[in-house]
């Protein structure tokens, strides 16, 4: 089971959050999408890791002294605030180069920005090193769906996915990120 927040009350307004427990289940991926990391796997990830922000694997929805952060999919998901240093932590984590598909479609994933600072990034990376940068949603302790339709200019080339904290008081979450073939 994992818990998220919710602000509900019952008898009398309720000011403190509470728990909501839903069973831990893997993720639905709908037909024909590519799965390019889910952050299940309990051993270390095949990303590049900077500084002390992230820990080398996805890390629970409750984690550390942090409140429970969620929705994820699945039981694990990639937090920037996974570090001894929680919210504190700074660093960035660089993805394998990912193939997007050749007649375009689009990529999908779940991500969050929490805290009050500016300085958390999400972004495509082209071999050369060419940046651009994903709106993520500002959530408190939250994740919600991110879609990047891939423009012609980026159909069928080499990326990483760069997932940026130099914020000591914000954190950035990011999990299920999937590919969809346009053909
Ligand atoms: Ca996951």
């Amino acid at each position: 089971m994992i818990g998220f927040m919710s602000d509900a009350g019952m008898v009398r307004p309720y000011d403190a959050p509470q728990l909501l427990f839903e069973r831990i289940a893997p993720a639905k991926v709908p037909g024909g999408w590519r799965v390019v990391e889910d952050f299940e796997a309990p051993k270390r990830l095949n990303f590049t890791f900077e500084g002390n922000a992230f820990v080398r694997r996805g890390v629970p929805s409750i984690h550390g002294k942090l409140p429970a952060i969620g929705p994820i999919g699945g039981g694990r998901f990639l937090s920037s605030a996974g570090g001894a240093r929680g919210l504190r932590g700074t660093g960035e984590a660089t993805s394998p180069l990912i193939s997007l598909p050749a007649k375009g479609g689009s990529m999908h994933l779940l991500a969050g920005v929490t805290g009050k600072g500016k300085n958390c990034v999400l972004a495509i990376m082209d071999e050369s090193g060419t940046r651009l940068e994903l709106p993520v949603p500002r959530l408190q302790w939250g994740l919600a769906p991110v879609k990047w339709e891939i423009e012609p200019t980026w159909a069928g080339r080499h990326v990483y996915l760069v997932i940026s904290d130099a914020d000591p008081e914000a954190a950035i979450f990011v999990d299920e990120v999937y590919l969809q073939s346009a053909d």
